[in-house]
């Protein structure tokens, strides 16, 4: 009897083990997506890229939400995201930061290796040298189907407009150092950057409704999974 109890443990722990590695796919997810937002820094009392992290749920269609809240730091903030990356494989990495000079939603095309501006981070730091990595490229350009993904907010009427820049803050480094990190590992996801403007709380010319930015988000990540279809699907 004390045989057959110790076999059944083993059975169930091994049970365990494999509903916990198959559990995505039993519970039909298709695609993983990594979403991040930023604390609040320098003037702000809020962040609304925290805001919209917090009312997404956790799944959305088919596709798997797992946000992660990153540090407004140079040292800190591409560490966190780095946990992340080394856990799981994503199909997706969609950064959020928040603009409050920005006039609309801001699709960011690239991320330079540059970052000289004066403003300290939540730490109280600048990068004393303005190059990101004296080792990596110039510049690295997003690779999801960005002109389609605009088309398609901005058909549905969402305040989305083009940008080059991400500036030469902590948004456009930590952008910079995914998309090399995705570069230099030959991942397979990819990662697309995205500059909120404030939000009508916050006291400034121009502002959305959170709704709007919560709403734009979803529309983006299930134009991501509707078009999952054009790339190599990450093995479950
Ligand atoms: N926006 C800043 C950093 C954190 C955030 O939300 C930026 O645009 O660099």
């Amino acid at each position: 009897r004390k045989f057959s109890s110790f076999f059944v443990k083993i059975v169930y722990l091994f049970l365990i083990l494999w509903y916990n590695d198959k559990k995505e796919a039993i519970q039909g997810v298709v695609m993983r997506i990594l979403l991040t937002a930023f604390e609040p820094f320098g003037t702000h009392k809020s962040n609304p890229t925290q805001e919209i992290l917090n009312a997404l749920p956790d799944k959305i269609g088919k596709v798997k939400l797992y946000k992660q809240l990153l540090p407004v730091s140079f040292a800190q903030s591409f560490e966190a995201l780095h946990d992340r990356l080394r856990e799981k494989s994503f199909d997706f990495i969609v950064l959020m930061g928040l603009s409050s000079q920005a006039d609309g939603i801001l699709l960011e095309m690239a991320a330079h290796n540059h970052a000289g501006s004066e403003k300290t981070d939540n730490d109280g730091m600048i990068l004393q040298d303005p190059c990101i990595d004296p080792n990596a490229p110039l510049a690295y350009a997003s690779a999801i189907p960005y002109w389609e993904a605009l088309k398609s907010l901005q058909e549905a009427g969402y305040p989305v407009k083009v940008s080059s820049s991400a500036g030469n803050y902590v948004c456009n480094y930590i952008y910079f150092k995914c998309l090399h990190y995705i570069e230099s590992n030959y991942l397979a996801s990819k990662c697309v950057f995205v500059h909120m403007p404030a939000t009508d709380d916050m006291g400034y010319d121009f502002s959305l409704p959170l709704d709007t930015e919560i709403k734009t988000i979803t529309h983006l990540i299930e134009f991501l999974s509707d078009h999952q279809k054009l790339f190599k699907p990450l093995d479950f």
